[in-house]
C-alpha cells in the first residue's frame, strides 16, 4: 500500500560559519558520508545568483535591502528542488542557507526582525551546524579573498550575529549544534558526523518550516 510505498523523507542538514571557517570543506566530507546531495548558497548559476555572485565580487553595487531580498529570493527558487529531492528519499548537506541571510545583513545593521522575514516559509532544517572560529583565527588562515565581506571587522559583527540567530532557532524548536571549527579538519570531522548521529537518530521528519 502507499505507506509502505513511500520513503522515508531525506534528511536536510546545514552547515554555517564564518568565512574560512571550513564549511565547504566539512559539506563535502560529509555529504559523502551521508551519501547525500551537496549544495549551496547562495547558487551562483541562476540569474538571481549571477547578480548575487556580481554584488560579490565587488563589480555592481546594490542597497542592503535589494541585496538582503536577493540573497533570500535565491534560497526560493531552490525550494521545489529541496523539497523534491527530500521527498524522494535523498538527503541534503547545504553550505549556508538563511541564517547566514540574517546574520550577514544585521551585521550591516539592519533590523533583525527585518532581515529574518522574507525566508520565513522556507524549509527549516532538521539540522544546523555552526562552524564556529573566532574572526582572528579564521583571518590567520589566510585565503581572504577579494569578495566583499571577506575583512576582519565584518566577519567578528557577522559572528555576533549568527550568535542571536542560535537563540533565535532554538527558542523555535531548531536544531542548532555548534562546533569548534579551531581543531584539526578530521577532528572537525569527526565532530561533525558525531552531532549528526546524534541528532538524526531522534529526528521526525515531517517538513517542518521556517517560522
Ligand atoms: P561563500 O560562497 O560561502 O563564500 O559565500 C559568499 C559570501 O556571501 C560570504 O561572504 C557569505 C555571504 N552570504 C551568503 N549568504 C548570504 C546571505 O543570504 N546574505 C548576505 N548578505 N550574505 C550572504
Ligand atoms: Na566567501
Ligand atoms: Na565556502
Amino acid at each position: 500500500n502507499g505507506d509502505t510505498q513511500r520513503r522515508k523523507r531525506g534528511v536536510f542538514i546545514v552547515v554555517e560559519g564564518l568565512d574560512r571557517a571550513g564549511k565547504s570543506t566539512q559539506v563535502e566530507r560529509l555529504a559523502e558520508h551521508l551519501q547525500a546531495k551537496s549544495i549551496k548558497f547562495p547558487e551562483r548559476t541562476t540569474a538571481i545568483g549571477q547578480m548575487i555572485n556580481s554584488y560579490l565580487a565587488q563589480t555592481s553595487e546594490l542597497d542592503d535591502q535589494a541585496i538582503h531580498l536577493l540573497f533570500s529570493a535565491n534560497r526560493w527558487e531552490c525550494v521545489a528542488s529541496i523539497n523534491r529531492t527530500l521527498d524522494a528519499g535523498e538527503s541534503i548537506v547545504c553550505d549556508r542557507y538563511a541564517f547566514s541571510g540574517i546574520a550577514y545583513s544585521v551585521a550591516k545593521g539592519l533590523s533583525y526582525d527585518w532581515c529574518r522575514n522574507p525566508d520565513v516559509g522556507l524549509p527549516l532544517p532538521d539540522l544546523t551546524m555552526f562552524l564556529d572560529l573566532d574572526a582572528q583565527t579564521a583571518a590567520a588562515r589566510g585565503g581572504y579573498g577579494e569578495e566583499r565581506y571577506e575583512k576582519l571587522e565584518f566577519q567578528a559583527k557577522v559572528r555576533e550575529a549568527f550568535s542571536r540567530v542560535s537563540q533565535d532557532v532554538k527558542s523555535h524548536g531548531g536544531r542548532w549544534v555548534t562546533i569548534d571549527a579551531s581543531k584539526t579538519l578530521d577532528e572537525v570531522t569527526d565532530d561533525v558526523q558525531k552531532a549528526v548521529q546524534r541528532v538524526t537518530s531522534s529526528i521526525d521528519r515531517v517538513g517542518v518550516k521556517l517560522g
